[in-house]
Parts: C-alpha cells; sequence; structure tokens
C-alpha cells in the first residue's frame, strides 16, 4: 500500500518506514509535488497534526498521515510540548533547542518527561488519530549520537542508555512514534480485510 507522510524531517522517514515494514511505501510531499513548508500552527500535538495532513489530504485527495512530537517535561510544566521544534530558535536547530533544555533543566530535581507522538490519519476522506507516549527523564548532559532532537538528552524508564545511544531499531521498539506507528499499521491492516 502507498501512503502519503506528511514529513520533511528524514530521521522520521526512515524511523516510521522501520515499524511499516515493506507491505507499506511512504511517499514524501515533495515526491506529490508539494515542495513548501506544511504549517502547523496549532496550539496542541493533535490540532498541528491534523492541520498536516488536511493540508495534504486537500492537495492530493490521496490517503495521507501526519505526526507531531512534543517532549513534554514536568518540571517545566510541559514545556517545550507543542513548541519542541522551535524552542531555542525559529529554525529546527536541535543543538540550540538541547542547549537551552540544559539550561533550563539546571538545579532542577524532577528529571521526569515524557515524548509525546499524535498520528493524524486520513483516509478514505475520514480521519482517525493514534497516540503514542513514552516516559522516562533528562539527564544533565548529552550522550550519544543516533536519532536526533532531544534524544541524547533522554533516558526512557527502565534503561540506562539516552535513545541516542540506541539503535533505531531499539528505539522504534518502545518509543512514542514507534507505539503510535504501530497503532497505525494495525487500523491499516484492520480495514484491508
Ligand atoms: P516534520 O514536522 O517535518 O515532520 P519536525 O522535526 O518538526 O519534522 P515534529 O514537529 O514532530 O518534527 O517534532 C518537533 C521536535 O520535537 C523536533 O524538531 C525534535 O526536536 C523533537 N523530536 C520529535 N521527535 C523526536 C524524537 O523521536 N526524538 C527526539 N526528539 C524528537
Amino acid at each position: 500500500m502507498k501512503i502519503i507522510f506528511a514529513t520533511n524531517n528524514a530521521h522520521k522517514l526512515s524511523e516510521v518506514q522501520a515499524v511499516l515494514g515493506d507491505g507499506f511505501t511512504l511517499v514524501t510531499p515533495r515526491e506529490c509535488g508539494i515542495t513548501e513548508d506544511i504549517p502547523e500552527d496549532q496550539d496542541t500535538l493533535e490540532g498541528n497534526a491534523s492541520q498536516k495532513s488536511h493540508y495534504l489530504y486537500d492537495r492530493t485527495r490521496e490517503d495521507c498521515f501526519a505526526d507531531d512530537t512534543g517532549l513534554e517535561v514536568e518540571a517545566l510544566g510541559g514545556a517545550p510540548g507543542v513548541h519542541s521544534a522551535r524552542y531555542a530558535t525559529d529554525g529546527h536547530d536541535f543543538d540550540a533547542n538541547n542547549r537551552l533544555l540544559l539550561k533550563n533543566m539546571e538545579g532542577k530535581t524532577n528529571r521526569k518527561a515524557r515524548f509525546r507522538t499524535v498520528i493524524s490519519l486520513i483516509i478514505n476522506g475520514e480521519e482517525h488519530q493514534f497516540e503514542g507516549i513514552v516516559e522516562g527523564r533528562i539527564i544533565d548532559h548529552e550522550i550519544g549520537h543516533e536519532g536526533f532532537g532531544y534524544d541524547p538528552m533522554f533516558i526512557p524508564d527502565g534503561y540506562d542508555r539516552t535513545f541516542a545511544q540506541m539503535t533505531a531499531e531499539e528505539k522504534n521498539a518502545i518509543s512514542h512514534r514507534g507505539r503510535a506507528v504501530k497503532k497505525l499499521v494495525a487500523y491499516l491492516q484492520s480495514i484491508e480485510k
């Protein structure tokens, strides 16, 4: 099955393709001739995921999905949350975001955090949402070079390594996005029958 996935993030694309498996071929917006940035200016992950999938659907009329992810840190009142991509700057500057998070976490004893992903799927013109969460903690320095974004500072509960120290396979097995994508696959398989 071919399905359009609204992302410009190559890491995300390969993570999602790995969880979806060979039965699904992901098509990027660029491959559909959509080269502009897809707007995501809502104030919730649900709103952004839905805005992105509707943007694609309105232009292609094809089955498509989008995800939005946020890192929600308890001691920071849930920040950076829906603002995770633009925490420090207007762009997607992972290093600047990570430095700001480390600074804002200085002296905090409550290190609890979670990644939350919301996927919005539009299939046969109808929207369905799927959520994936992984709980963990933020450490006080960066470790590891795998993954992307806040991965070098996040240790999932039950582990002693950051996401950036895990292989893509290990991260996908327990991650927010991996969990949300598994729900998406289960749904797609259930309606294929
Ligand atoms: P697209 O919108 O093009 O898909 P993006 O990088 O903006 O790419 P999101 O809006 O979903 O993706 O994610 C917001 C930010 O959250 C992202 O820029 C990263 O800093 C962070 N993030 C998302 N998923 C992550 C993950 O699996 N590990 C670490 N950080 C992540």
